[in-house]
């Protein structure tokens, strides 16, 4: 089987239970590799784009609310991607069906996921569902740096005018 890689989001409704600890710990039985992890605070551009093959339905405006954490007061999320064998299927296996109350409670959204009174499905974790999702989510979600490996082919782009924030006054900084 070859390596693949997968996109992973802990959700906010994951993050405010303070449940990184667990779900971590549930994907490391896959014995996969994490090859790239931060905590991003979700724009709705972001939030549109990652879910927009769903935007025609009727649960799409709650769902765009959950992952910018508007329901949770936390608004973050931690992305993650995990690299090896078979790890679309192995990572999918442990978070469970997409409906938390038919998800086997030995999964992540079986445990710890709910149906809110409203109708979105809060259940705690993303995961891609396809090669083709990965290679798009993981470009949306993360830049080639930021990644120990070479995943995707990349350029260099040089920009004019090109402004950037930096911490004020860093002894340590690389470039002026
Ligand atoms: P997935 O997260 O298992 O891949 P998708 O069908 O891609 O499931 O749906 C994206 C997210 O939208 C789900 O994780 C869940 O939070 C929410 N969702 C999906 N289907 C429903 C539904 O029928 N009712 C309410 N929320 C849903
Ligand atoms: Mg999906």
């Amino acid at each position: 089987m070859p390596n693949t890689k997968t996109l992973v989001l802990i959700k906010p409704d994951g993050l405010s239970k303070s449940l990184t600890g667990n779900i971590i710990t549930r994907f490391s039985e896959t014995r996969l590799e994490i090859i790239a992890a931060k905590i991003v605070r979700v724009s709705r551009e972001l939030a549109e784009k990652h879910y927009e093959a769903h935007k025609d339905k009727p649960f799409y405006s709650e769902l765009i609310d959950y992952i910018m954490g508007k329901l949770h007061k936390r608004h973050k999320v931690m992305a993650l991607i995990y690299y090896g064998e078979n790890a679309i299927e192995k990572i999918r296996a442990i978070c469970g069906k997409t409906n938390p109350e038919e998800a086997d409670p030995e999964t992540i959204r079986g445990q710890y996921g709910r149906i809110l009174t409203s109708g979105v499905f809060e259940n705690v974790v993303h995961a891609s569902d396809s090669i083709e999702s990965a290679e798009r989510e993981i470009k949306l979600w993360f830049e080639p740096d930021e990644i120990i490996y070479d995943l995707y082919p990349t350029e260099i782009k040089v920009f004019m005018n090109y402004k950037k924030r930096v911490w004020k006054d860093d002894p340590y900084r690389k470039y002026t």
